[in-house]
């Protein structure tokens, strides 16, 4: 059984102000938080984030490389779908739905 697993991700911005990305669902998890993972001295921990900016006309990378990622919390079910559809939502209200690829890297997880 999956306890949590991680997403990853590209948000783009093509707008000319910033975006604010506040939260996140899908109907394969029971919930999902957006993390940052900093280091507190040699510790690494993961900071929930309450809401994440996309700089206009730039984008925002969700990765190992940034810290950030999407917390997927009892996604038991996922590994015999190839993909999960995940709603992005945002400050200002709209939300969109992304189909993101479910890859088994455990090997690669810090959880
Ligand atoms: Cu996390």
């Amino acid at each position: 059984m999956i306890k949590v697993t991680g997403g990853f991700m590209v948000i783009h911005n093509e707008g000319n102000a910033p975006r604010y990305l506040v939260g996140a669902a899908s109907n394969g998890a029971a919930k999902i938080e957006i993390h940052r993972s900093v280091m507190d001295g040699d510790v690494a921990k993961m900071v929930r984030q309450t809401a994440v900016e996309i700089p206009p006309r730039s984008h925002l990378a969700f990765s190992s490389q940034t810290g950030y990622h999407l917390m997927l919390y009892e996604a038991e079910d996922i590994r015999k779908r190839n993909s999960i559809p995940i709603s992005l939502q945002f400050k200002d209200g709209s939300s969109h739905t992304h189909s993101f690829k479910v890859v088994d890297r455990r090997e690669m997880t810090m959880h």
